[in-house]
């Protein structure tokens, strides 16, 4: 690789007219790609077989596969996250209005309000960026059908709080779990929580299937609605028993996800390995710091995010830019908050008045690339950049390279 260009000073940065540091974009969610040979064996079986989709053997090993990973009892195989999160909120009958976050995904409101089914938006913990459990009880009204929490960055939202008020208030409760594929909590893995749980398995995830999601639970008759949901309300070749829609992951996406999974020990170690090389250059940037997480817990990692303190001199949005101009293609995930997006911000104009925390912490994210595609070099380089700017135009800053 060619030497990349020393960042001693804001000076040496794109902005300033220097070159910049990266002659190719460095993105935030390059997919995990696992062993090749090994999808493609994969993938001429399943031409040869001519099986497609509709339950081929591929979708059922993986289903088995999965649910043996994470210790659940059942592994619903969708053909993305939203679809899944959609299928699970019917199976699980709910309406009326049901509480989440606003400083997530938009699909996790989209699922709802495609329902007609109001989302109401809970502050978070800033701390945490999980939902916060007294403002969850704050949005409680006689409309309110269930909860769904959200595992942001792969950490588990507050599960034995988020279950005490489900039960007391008679609230049915589920999880985006879309951030948490191979991650746990209290020695649990993610997916055996609430009623029911939903990943993602996005390109852009830990772990993909090209697009795909899951549901996961360990409620036997959930799991056989949600099954029929998935394929139409069918149970047999001429027998619809139920209303559904088309939720199926196909042969090739479950060629992905197997290959894929034979491959997570190597994507962990290789996040886990960045993740520590941006803790160590991190902590000494004044004004910066790194989203922690729970060393005793299985984490993947996966999410590499700062927060700008007051004190850091440049804002959140101009570090953005700078990042952007050197090919490091920074994110400002999960700003403005879905109450800030259409068709929420319309039909709700007062909710930021509840959500203080969500629009502090949604105005000082940033989320930083890594993966497989990233080696030490490159992670260096990015903490120049940032180490420039906390210094400032006339300090000298450690090169890159
Ligand atoms: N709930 C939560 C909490 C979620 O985060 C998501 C998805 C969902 C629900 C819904 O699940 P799905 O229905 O998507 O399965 C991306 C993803 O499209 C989305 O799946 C993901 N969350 C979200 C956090 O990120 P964008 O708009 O940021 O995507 P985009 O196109 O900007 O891609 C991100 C970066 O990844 C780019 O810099 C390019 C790079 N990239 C992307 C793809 C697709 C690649 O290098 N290769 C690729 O194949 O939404």
């Amino acid at each position: 690789m060619t030497p990349l260009k020393p960042v001693n000073s804001t000076d040496d940065l794109a902005i300033n007219g220097a070159q910049p540091l990266f002659a190719d974009p460095l993105h935030v969610g390059r997919p995990n790609i696992g062993d090749r040979p090994q999808f493609l064996r994969r993938t001429a079986d399943l031409l040869d077989r001519r099986w497609l989709s509709n339950n081929g053997p591929l979708v059922q090993e993986f289903e088995y596969k999965i649910a043996a990973f994470l210790g659940t009892r059942h592994c619903i195989a969708m053909c993305n996250g939203t679809i899944a999160l959609e299928i699970a909120t019917r199976a699980l009958d709910l309406k009326g209005e049901v509480i989440v976050p606003s400083y997530t995904f938009i699909a996790t409101a989209h699922a709802l309000q495609w329902q007609e089914i109001t989302p109401v938006f809970a502050d978070i913990d800033p701390c945490t960026h999980n939902l916060d459990p007294e403002a969850v009880r704050r949005m409680i009204t006689p409309r309110t059908t269930g909860i769904i929490g959200v595992h942001l960055w792969g950490r588990a939202a507050p599960v034995a709080q988020l279950k005490a008020i489900a039960n007391e208030y008679g609230l049915k409760l589920m999880y985006d779990a879309s951030h948490g594929f191979a991650c746990s909590h209290g020695g649990t893995m993610l997916g055996n929580f609430g009623d029911c749980e939903v990943f993602s398995f996005h390109a852009t995830k830990f772990f993909n299937t090209f697009e795909g999601g899951a549901v996961v639970t360990n409620d036997d008759s959930l799991a056989e609605k949600v099954r029929l949901m998935r394929n139409f309300g069918f149970s047999g070749y001429d027998k619809v028993i139920y209303p559904g829609t088309n939720g199926k992951m196909t042969e090739i996406a479950a060629a992905m996800g197997l290959t894929n999974l034979e491959a997570i020990g190597d994507f962990m170690a290789i996040n886990r390995r960045n993740y520590e090389i941006y803790r160590e250059g991190v902590a000494g940037i004044s004004g910066l710091s790194l989203l922690q997480y729970e060393q005793s817990e299985k984490n993947n990692f996966q999410y590499v995010v700062i927060e700008l303190g007051p004190e850091f001199p440049v804002s959140r949005d101009d570090t953005v830019q700078t990042l952007h101009a050197e090919n490091i293609l920074a994110r400002r995930y999960f700003w403005p908050g879905c109450h800030n997006m259409q068709p929420y911000q319309s039909r709700y104009p007062d909710a930021h008045l509840a959500l203080d925390n969500t629009n502090l912490v949604a105005e000082r994210v940033i989320v930083l690339p890594t993966g497989s595609t990233l080696g030490e070099q490159e992670i260096l380089a990015i903490l120049s950049v940032l180490r420039a700017l906390a210094v400032g135009p006339n300090g000298k800053v450690t090169s890159a390279s």
